[in-house]
Order: structure tokens, then sequence, then C-alpha cells
């Protein structure tokens, strides 16, 4: 693993002061921030190869098209797809399950049929499924969590069924910070005949992706949660499935012929990417692979995980805080949620952010997460592989005053 040094001299967001303090960035669940091999690589492509790709036959069109399929090349290498023709560029996460949702969903689904969920999803991975549900009147399913925030197999095998023609579920919650066991949840689902659909927003960044190994059908994720820029994200599919799914947005590049009354599409991935693509975005997606395979994930999988542990240790000593999520670093990602007895999460994100600490506050897109915990909010901090143990300190720091700058006695 490069130095933390190093690490962090890659970012020119964390040597800034807020309120005249060092910024204490621990909201990377939310976005991460850029480091500078994508900075410099998305401003090269605007300086020199900017064109519209797949469409010019000049210097500059073939460039961009180059860098844009070799962005999709890395993209397939990095999450082990079979083919690069099974990635296709999005906006971000929530673009990529929506594509799924609705062609693989509204033309697939049949009434009386069974979408499974588990009660952590992100509204991303959740609202389209509910949309697709009423429209072919299947019905949702949920699977709970156990008091422990992780998912019992007893559970599994009661809520998927045969009746089941498709799971959507993340890797990784952006609430609890639960990694769920999704190799033995897929190919229980596949047993049954459902498809799965993976939301890999949050782990992608924290784990190793391998799509194959997986045997995931879809897996959706945003180059803003790994270090790349904003507006790019990824869907992935197997081939056979993205064959046989209906174009999702029509217009410009995803034909292959159009006549008066009729248009035949493209073959893969353009089937499914119309309109002019962001190929900026997709240049610095690439450079946060590279960058993040310099580190290894292994290495940035070791180090959040001595983050993660040593978080959940000195927030216990926080009085009268309590944590979301298992106590435990095995298991779980780096994102820690929790509340403070008698303090509003917003103000406790108010309170904390005067001593230049970032951190979430809000049902973070998790409403029937947030219902189900009993818990209308929660702070949630999350770390990257730049994050301190010192920063942790800092933090922990703040949190003790909180009560107190409301008015508690302690
Ligand atoms: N969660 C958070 O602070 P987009 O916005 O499309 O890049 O990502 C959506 C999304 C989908 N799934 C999961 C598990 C997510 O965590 C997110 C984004 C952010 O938790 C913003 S709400």
């Amino acid at each position: 693993m490069l130095s933390l040094d190093a690490i962090r001299a890659q970012f020119p967001a964390l040597t800034q002061k807020v309120y005249g303090k060092p910024l204490i960035y621990l909201d990377n669940a939310a976005t991460t921030q850029t480091p500078i091999d994508v900075l410099v690589a998305c401003r090269e492509y605007k300086e020199k190869s900017n064109a519209n790709p797949h469409r010019g036959a000049h210097y500059l069109g073939v460039q961009a098209t180059t860098l844009y399929e070799n962005a999709r090349n890395k993209v397939a290498k990095f999450i082990n797809a079979a083919s690069s023709q099974e990635v296709i560029f999005t906006k971000n996460a929530t673009e990529a399950l929506n594509l799924v949702a609705y062609s693989y969903g509204m033309s697939k689904i049949s009434q009386d049929e069974e979408i499974v969920l588990c009660i952590s999803e992100h509204h991303s991975n959740l609202v389209p499924w509910q949309m697709v549900a009423k429209a072919k009147g299947a019905k949702l399913r949920y699977l709970y969590l156990a008091d422990d925030y992780t998912l019992s197999w007893s559970e599994v095998e009661k809520v998927i069924t045969e009746k089941t023609a498709l799971v959507a579920i993340a890797q990784m919650s952006n609430v609890l910070g639960t990694v769920y066991p999704l190799k033995d949840v897929i190919s229980y689902a596949h047993e049954k005949g459902a498809v799965v659909v993976v939301d890999g927003a949050q782990s992608v960044p924290h784990l190793q992706t391998d799509v194959q190994a997986l045997d995931a059908d879809f897996f959706a994720f945003s180059g803003h949660k790994m270090y790349g820029p904003m507006g790019i994200g990824v869907l992935y599919g197997k081939r056979e499935h993205l064959e046989a799914m209906p174009p999702f947005l029509r217009g410009g590049e995803m034909v292959e012929y159009v006549e008066e009354q009729v248009t035949t599409f493209n073959e893969l991935p353009y089937k499914f990417e119309a309109g002019t693509p962001n190929v900026e975005g997709a240049v610095g997606l690439a450079a946060a692979i590279d960058f993040l395979e310099k580190i290894s994930l292994e290495d940035v999988k070791a180090y959040e995980d001595g983050l993660t542990s040593y978080a959940l240790g000195k927030l216990q000593e926080v009085p009268y805080l309590k944590i979301y999520g298992a106590l435990d670093a095995k298991g779980r990602g780096p994102v820690i949620s929790f509340s403070l007895e008698g303090c509003h999460p917003h103000d406790v994100a108010t309170i904390v952010d005067s001593d230049g600490i970032a951190l979430r506050a809000g049902h973070h897109c998790a409403q029937p997460l947030m219902r189900y915990l009993g818990a209308p909010a929660t702070s949630r901090i999350s770390f990257a592989l730049y994050n301190t143990k010192d920063e942790i300190d800092a933090c922990v720091a703040s949190l003790k005053g909180v009560r107190r700058w409301l008015g508690h006695g302690s």
C-alpha cells in the first residue's frame, strides 16, 4: 500500500480548512473526494480529445471513441465481466437500476410473481421496483434483518421462493454497513428461478468486485463513490439478459436502421446508451480504477477495516450514543450510523461541522429501513482510504461535546 501521506497528497480537497479548522471528511458513502490523477485525466480529455465518440471520423472523434471504449474495457476488467459488451455506461447507480426496472422488469415480470427486496435498500433500488410491481400486478416482498443487523439464512429461505421472479439487493447497506452474503443468496435465488439485481454503489470502492464469481445477473454502481467523477455510472448485465431486453431510452446511436415507421437497434452495449455519452466521466472513472488498483483493493479493505474497528470501539466510549449496525468490523463496511440520545441528527451534524467535520444526517434515502429501525433519522460517518485514526479521534471528541452544547447535563 502507498503511504498514507502519499495517498492524502493525491486529494487537494483534504488540504483545505473549513471555519479555520482542517477539513475532516467523513461523508464518503455520499461521495468520495477526487484524486489528482482523476482531475488530470478529465482535464486532459477536455483539453486535447474532446469530441463526440462513435460519430466523427476525424482525429479527435477517433481519440474520444478510443478513450471511451478503453474506459469500458477497464471497467469490464475491474469487475471481471466476461465481455465489455456487458458494461453499459449510465449517469449513476440510480439510472442503472432504473434501466433494469424499466427494461427488464417491465417486460419480464408478470402478474402475481414476486419481487424480493431487502428492507435496507436505498430508494434507488426500491422505488423503481414499486413501480414495476404496481404496473405488472406483481407483489413486493421484503427480507427483514435480524437483531444484529444481519440477514439470516432462515429469512432468505422463507422469502425467496418459486414465486420469486427477481431479487434486488445491495451488496453493502449505506446505513448499517452490513455486507450481505450475496454469493449464497444469488445461488439460492437462481435455484428458485429468480434473477438477481445487485446494487454495488457502496461496496465497489471497498471490496474486490467479481460479477462472474458472484454470478450476479445485473450489477450497478456509481463513479463518484469510488473516487471518480459525478455523472458516470455503470450497469453490468449478463449478455443473455441484455440481449433479450428492450431498450430503455431511445434516440441517437442506440439504433441500427431507422425507417419512417420502425427501428432496429444497435448491438450491445450501445442499444442502452442513447444520446451523447459522458466521455469525460468515463475517462475519469478509468483513472479512478487505475488509482484504486495502484493501491490494491485488498490493501484498501485491510486499512478501512482497521479504521472501522477503531471507530466502533471509540464511538462506544461516547455516552448516550447508540450504533445502528454490527459492532464487529467483520462482515461490514466502513459506514457507521448512530444516534445521540436527546439530539436530533441534523443538530449533531451542524455542531460537528463547526469543528470542520463532515458527516451525514438524515434518512440516507432508506426510509423503509429507518421505519424498521424505529429511528426517523441517524447520523452517519463513513470512511475512505484517506481517513485516519486521528480524524476519528477528533470526531469522537467533537461528538462528546454535542449533548452539552444542546443543553443536556452531559
Ligand atoms: N447513497 C448516501 O449518502 P447515486 O445517487 O445514483 O450515485 O447512488 C444511489 C445509491 C444507490 N444505492 C446505494 C446503496 C447508495 O448508497 C446510493 C447513494 C448516498 O448514502 C446518497 S443518498
